[in-house]
């Protein structure tokens, strides 16, 4: 409860910040973009999204909190493009997010209040949302593809997907989830498995969570686009991450 409070009137003010991790691509070490994730700092103590965001969610304060990050990730993407060049940024969206009936509309709006080029946004939606009910998210995640923003299933491999389950699903890119890049190099299948589904698929993957060399080297040999992690870096303030973008231009 008092952490709700707490939120209400951080969601009220605006006390939060979103910070950048990196992503590159595995062949050649480039910049590709990055994930935004949000950090709030509560009575001095840094408090977790792991912790904040399930409240936000229970309370339905996560709709405002997520309209602010989309409108700041939007915002960074503009200003970084204009000044240097064109790096895409992801956001998280959580289940309650993409349930609202106006969640496509209100992409539609803070791309075109912002003057944000759709391909600089890419959603990060989990496996497990996604699944809970395909069918109703069907039509959002087709009207967000439509808009031109780039869709990707973030935590992949924690859930049952099939193939012919991800055939009719509009999206982009796979995040492997960190527990099996974690496995890496001992313990490969599930990773290998995912590549797999996703060469067959066309779609674009991303390994989370990579921390050494030997997973690096791993997943760049078993073909993985792109990799992220504190290996590549930690998440980043803005002013630091515009650096990274100003020198990749
Ligand atoms: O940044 P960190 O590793 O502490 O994030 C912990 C969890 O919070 C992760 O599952 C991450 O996806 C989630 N998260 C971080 N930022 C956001 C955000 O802006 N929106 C939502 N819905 N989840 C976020
Ligand atoms: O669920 P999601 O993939 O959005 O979670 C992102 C979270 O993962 C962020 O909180 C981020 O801080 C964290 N993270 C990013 N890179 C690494 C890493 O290499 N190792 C670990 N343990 N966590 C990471
Ligand atoms: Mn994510
Ligand atoms: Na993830």
């Amino acid at each position: 409860l008092r952490l709700e409070s707490g939120l209400r009137e951080a969601v009220a003010a605006r006390s939060f910040e979103l910070v950048y991790q990196p992503k590159i691509e595995a062949a050649s070490g480039r910049l590709t973009g990055f994930e935004a994730l949000i950090r709030w700092r509560h009575e001095g103590a840094a408090i977790s999204p792991a912790d904040f965001i399930p409240v936000a969610e229970d309370t339905g304060l996560i709709i405002e909190i997520g309209r602010w990050v989309l409108e700041e990730a939007c915002r960074t993407a503009t200003r970084w493009a204009l000044d240097h060049g064109p790096v895409p940024v992801a956001v998280n969206v959580s289940a309650r997010q993409l349930a609202d009936p106006g969640f496509s509309r209100l992409v539609e709006q803070v791309l075109q209040r912002h003057g944000t080029p759709a391909r600089l946004l890419e959603l990060e939606i989990t496996e497990t949302v996604i699944m809970k009910d395909v069918r109703h998210h069907l039509p959002t995640l087709n009207r967000l593809r439509a808009l031109g923003v780039r869709i990707a299933i973030d935590d992949f491999g924690t859930g049952y997907s099939s193939l012919a389950y991800l055939r009719q699903l509009p999206v982009d890119v796979l995040k492997i989830d960190r527990s099996f890049v974690n496995d890496l190099p001992h313990a490969p299948d599930i990773a290998s498995t995912v590549l797999a589904l996703a060469q067959r698929l066309l779609l674009s993957t991303v390994a989370e969570g990579v921390e050494t060399a030997e997973q690096r080297h791993w997943l760049a040999e078993a073909g993985c686009d792109v990799l992220q992690g504190y290996l590549i870096s930690r998440p980043l303030a803005a002013e630091a991450a515009e650096a990274m973008v100003m020198t990749a231009f």
